[in-house]
């Protein structure tokens, strides 16, 4: 039963609870002490409390990222009469139970990608998000990378047709920080805690960012998924990127997918295809994505996110080919609130614009974007993958896209 929701005024701030303080605690942090700062939003956020599983390290990181106190149960804070957000920075296996919990009890949610570790946990998500919806308690997921101005720029551009009908969606997200086999087995390694491997951590933004930069759905998909390296050695301490959960002595199996590549098609007929890796070698966190239309084209790179390259085909052969627009206009998305031209933007700037937005949203009483329902969409996408990989990489709808 969803409660309905006290509307926060101006005068009030918007109390804000994080559940989670690990690498996408720190940038949804610096996203809640900053966005009103930089845009004028009707309400200011408070940091209010932060959650965390251990005592001593979660009060560290409420002292060194902002937050006026912390606790250690989650349940605590989604019960407490004094939050309005939640924002919820776990991994997947925990996001059903307290997006659940925190939208009965009236908060907006604000729930890091992928929505979660399977279908069916995602499609109780969305149900219960449109029920909160009819009382005005809003939901929506982490896919920071449409915030990106030059993401944001070229979807206003396929928008107003200037790449005419879209036929061809090529992406790839590449990392390497398992290239080493001797990295331990963090919580991202394994099934329980984090549904997929590369495939859900970081496929799961490229498939996001083609269906949003497009307006169409994967309706069938062909995919291979591969785990290179099966045994690694258990972590001790706090490595990059895990929560801090410790192991004993030993090896332990990897129980998600290194690297995934798989092919669609959308339903208005175009060719997606995408490339997901964590063992890219030299590949940091390059997402590149590239649109061509019946009247033109462009490509896009994060390794210099400040740029989109265009090419309009409409332009006499002779003097055509790719334009280099610098997206650090005023007139840009998001950019007049920051520097001067040429003055780039960073990957936290993603998360700001992305608590912008949020807040922007839920004050004015509409549904922010993504909704839980786009997040219950890209992860049929991601197990459809799953199913066509385990069947010789087999055509395979994408459940409830019309296929
Ligand atoms: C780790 O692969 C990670 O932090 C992802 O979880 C994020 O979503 C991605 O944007 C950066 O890399």
């Amino acid at each position: 039963m969803v409660t309905s929701k006290r509307l926060s005024s101006p005068s009030r701030p918007l109390a804000v609870g994080m559940i989670g303080y690990a690498s996408m605690g720190a940038a949804h942090s610096q996203a809640w002490r900053t966005a009103h700062r930089f845009f004028d939003l009707p309400v200011v956020p408070e940091m209010r409390v932060v959650c965390g599983r251990t005592p001593g390290a979660t009060a560290d990181a409420a002292h060194k990222l902002g937050w006026q106190s912390w606790v250690t149960s989650w349940q605590e804070v989604v019960g407490r009469d004094d939050i309005d957000v939640v924002d919820i920075c776990t991994p997947g296996g925990s996001h059903l139970e307290i997006a659940v919990a925190a939208l009965e009890a009236g908060k907006h949610v604000l729930c890091e990608k992928p929505l979660a570790n399977t279908v069916p946990d995602a499609e109780a998500m969305a149900v219960v998000a449109a029920r909160a919806a009819e009382v005005g308690v809003w939901a929506s997921v982490g896919f920071n990378y449409r915030r990106v101005p030059a993401i944001a720029l070229a979807r206003q551009l396929i928008e107003a047709g200037r790449l005419g009908r879209v036929r061809h969606i090529r992406a790839q997200y590449l990392q390497d920080w398992l290239v080493d086999p001797d990295y331990p087995l963090v919580w991202r390694l394994r099934k329980d805690e984090a549904g997929s491997g590369a495939l859900g951590d970081i496929g799961s933004h490229i498939v996001d960012l083609a269906q949003f930069l497009t307006g169409q759905h994967l309706v069938q998909i062909s995919g291979a998924l591969d785990t290179f390296v099966t045994q690694r050695p258990l972590p001790h301490g706090s490595p990059t990127w895990t929560d801090g959960s410790e192991g004993s002595d030993g090896m332990g199996e990897v129980t998600v997918d290194d690297a995934a590549v798989f092919f669609g098609r959308t339903d208005e007929g175009a060719l997606a295809t995408f490339e997901a890796s964590r063992f890219a070698t030299g590949r940091k966190n390059s997402i590149r994505i590239e649109v061509n239309g019946s009247r033109g084209s462009f490509w896009f790179d994060f390794e210099s996110m400040n740029e989109l390259h265009v090419y309009d085909g409409t332009v006499p052969a002779a003097q055509a080919g790719f334009r280099r627009i610098l997206v650090t206009e005023a007139e840009h998305p998001y950019i007049g609130s920051w520097w001067p031209p040429g003055h780039g933007l960073g990957y936290e700037h993603t998360f700001t614009h992305e608590i912008a937005d949020f807040v922007l949203d839920v004050s004015a009483g509409r549904q922010p974007s993504p909704s839980f329902a786009d997040g219950l969409a890209v992860q049929r996408v991601l197990a459809a993958v799953e199913t066509s990989s385990r069947n010789a990489s087999r055509w395979t709808p994408v459940q409830g896209a019309g296929a």
